[in-house]
């Protein structure tokens, strides 16, 4: 039996190993630190200090203004002769990390940039980054950088995998749990700046005063970290803890009741960062209850918080059953029309593909389409679609693939990155949300690999320009070594994560057809009876004829939302990339690949693959165990193993599934089904 140690994960990319063999700069550098002025932001920086001090060198540093080895001052509080070396495009959040003669400096506009350049250079020491004569500069593409908790107040998580909500309403607000703090820290230490603590599926109760007193709690441990704290909120509050017959947006007693509730809560958290809402949406109450539309119901809440400087974060993930068309075209179709009707504290938070967090997606068409209203992205961290815990995906390249395609928008060069960042539209406002994969897991997020995606999250927020492939490496540098021989195939084998499970579960633009409601596992079966919009038939169309969902002009024409270029490109079978082919097109099982296979050939050859690649990584990390602690090696080889069983579970559900219809063998090199 393996005892626990200290390695069970729960540092995250903040382990702050031994560095062996440090070189001169890195010892000294830490050696002394003068640190100016005194608040709560500072000492979260001395402590973060020592600790890293402490783990690669063993020793702490002396706080001294003599001499110092280490600088950490705002710009104004820099002697001239460094002020002037310090670069002039900081904005709020941004740092400059420099030399100058024996001294590094980190200097910003505010003690987060501080917070945050500390974190950077000591990530560049874990990783022995030597700085460059420039230094780092560096400051935040976009504004608000979110993590959506979909927790609920009885501490079960929606759609989580990693145990219960670490909020423990129970104990709150008297007593902090150090694992509030050790989260907000490893969000500041990426630069995540707010934070939803509540479930989108809302419970009203959260903006009673048991509750908010519970919220202001922990907005308050959140504060010196740089943390916003949202709420979210039920539409249909008014009527369930307001005492109101109706929730209308346009009903001034319910416009003043918000207005009331708004004021109270900035009472007890002054600096209430707004409210997230989810409406009209699987049985959510919103402004169609009451015939009125997103931009009403947006603009009532955010009149309310508007005197406090807070922000409404309203969900576009609208749809419904009764709505005969095909689901990938009802956002775009209910919110294109109102673009420009929203106050300017309203945002609009858009998932990253039309359908829901799939494997695979294209991009969502209203990314670009909205230029008077901004968007922000909306990704799902944790895994609703992708093997949930045990599954290894690193879901960066999936990101990084949404946010690089081009949308045309405004001619070549109209990158979904652009609309998120706020360039293409000159939005005034600009975010990302990520939907959290935390709980109580000692590991947080039960694969100790989907840290990565924590972390890969927080850095595209910062940066969505930022590639996977850095990200992977400074995360398994800060996480586990910088031994070449550990990171080069453990980058490898992340790198492929994403494109592997998508090849068992959803290949060529397949989607949806996971098992129903716990989406865990294949469903392909899965027909009528409830939704039509929740089945797997309704999305994959499998018949002897063959399968996918026609969205060109002769089907759905879903495709119509997106620019000239693109329909051009996806509506075109030569042209399509392949990975898009059944999620636009429906083809007979024959139809000729590129590789110069079948259809059907293919479909259950990407299957395979899957598979062989579940079972190499296996292997790989097998090899790999010398560099490992044992605890960590063990669990993550016990998931890998339940992957590869898994993957082969999908490749038979699906291929015994699809064979129906085709009616044909399997080729060559696709094992038989168990
Ligand atoms: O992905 C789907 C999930 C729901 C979720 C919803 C949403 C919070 O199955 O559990 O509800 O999306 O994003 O609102």
């Amino acid at each position: 039996p393996i005892m626990l140690s200290a390695n069970d994960g729960y540092k995250l990319w903040l382990q702050y190993y031994p560095i062996e063999n440090p070189q001169a700069w890195q010892q000294d550098m830490l050696k002394k630190v003068s640190i100016a002025g005194e608040n709560e932001t500072l000492d979260i920086i001395k402590n973060e200090l020592n600790i890293a001090a402490e783990g690669f060198f063993g020793q702490n540093p002396s706080f001294s203004k003599e001499n110092p080895s280490l600088v950490i001052a705002l710009k104004e509080q820099l002697p001239s002769y460094l002020a002037s070396k310090a670069s002039s495009k900081l904005g709020e959040e941004g740092f400059h990390i420099f030399s100058s003669d024996n001294q590094t400096v980190i200097t910003a506009n505010s003690q987060f940039g501080l917070l945050y350049g500390t974190f950077r250079l000591l990530q560049e020491m874990q990783k022995s980054n030597p700085l460059s004569e420039t230094g780092i500069v560096d400051s935040p593409k976009v504004q608000h950088r979110v993590l959506n908790h979909w927790d609920n107040l009885d501490r079960t998580v929606e759609r989580g995998y990693s145990g219960f909500s670490i909020w423990n309403w129970h104990r709150l607000p008297r007593h902090i749990d150090q694992q509030y703090l050790d989260y907000a820290r490893a969000n500041a230490s990426l630069g995540i700046n707010g934070t939803a603590i509540t479930n989108v599926n809302a419970n009203a109760l959260i903006l009673t005063p048991y509750y908010l007193e519970k919220a202001q709690a922990l907005a308050d441990a959140f504060r010196p970290y740089g943390i916003k704290l949202y709420l979210t909120a039920r539409f249909s509050s008014p009527i369930e803890i307001g005492g109101l017959e109706t929730a209308d947006p346009q009903n001034e007693a319910v416009k003043q009741w918000w207005k009331d509730k708004a004021k109270e809560i900035y009472e007890y958290i002054p600096d209430f960062g707004g409210f997230l809402v989810k409406a009209d949406s699987e049985g959510q109450p919103g402004p169609h209850n009451y015939g009125r539309t997103q931009a009403e119901g947006a603009n009532m809440l955010a009149d309310a918080v508007k005197p406090f400087g807070g922000i409404v974060m309203w969900r576009a993930f609208v749809y419904s059953e009764n709505t005969p068309d095909d689901r990938h075209k009802q956002a775009y179709n209910e919110f294109v029309p109102i673009d420009g009707e929203f106050r300017e504290n309203v945002i609009v938070q858009v998932k990253n593909g039309a359908i829901d967090f799939q494997p695979r997606e294209p991009f969502h068409p209203l990314f670009g389409a909205m230029p008077n209203t901004p968007l922000m992205m909306e990704f799902q961290i944790t895994q609703e679609y992708l093997g949930h815990d045990t599954h290894l995906a690193f879901l960066a390249p999936m990101y990084e693939e949404v946010l690089k395609e081009d949308t045309y928008i405004n001619g070549e060069g109209s990158e979904v990155a652009k609309v998120i960042d706020g360039s293409l539209h000159n939005y005034s406002l600009t975010g990302m949300a990520g939907v959290a994969n935390v709980g109580t897991d000692r590991n947080w997020t039960g694969h100790h690999f989907h840290q990565a995606n924590w972390y890969a999250y927080g850095k595209l927020a910062w940066n969505p320009w930022e590639s996977s492939e850095k990200i992977a490496e400074d995360w398994i540098k800060l996480t586990f070594t910088t031994e070449r021989e550990f990171v080069e195939p453990v980058k490898k084998l992340m790198l492929n994560s994403h494109e592997m499970v998508v090849n068992y579960m959803t290949p060529l633009g397949i989607h949806h057809i996971m098992a129903r409601s716990h989406h865990y596992g294949p469903g392909p079966w899965v027909t009528g009876g409830g939704r039509a919009d929740w089945t797997s038939t309704y999305y994959h169309n499998a018949s002897e004829k063959g399968m996918g969902f026609d969205r060109t002009l002769s089907g759905s024409n879903a495709l119509e939302q997106y620019t000239p270029e693109l329909q051009e490109k996806w509506g075109d079978l030569d042209l399509v990339p392949e990975k898009f082919l059944l999620w636009f097109h429906h083809l007979p099982w024959e139809h000729q690949m590129k590789s110069g296979n079948i259809l059907w050939d293919e479909i259950a050859l990407h299957y395979q693959k899957g598979v062989n690649e579940a079972r190499e990584n296996i292997k790989t990390w097998k090899n790999l165990e010398k560099h490992v602690d044992k605890y960590r090696f063990e669990h993550v080889l016990s998931f890998m193993e339940i992957q590869a069983e898994e993957a082969e579970w999908w490749r038979d559900a699906v291929l015994l599934y699809f064979g129906q219809y085709s009616g044909l063998p399997l080729p060559e090199g696709v094992e038989p089904p168990k």
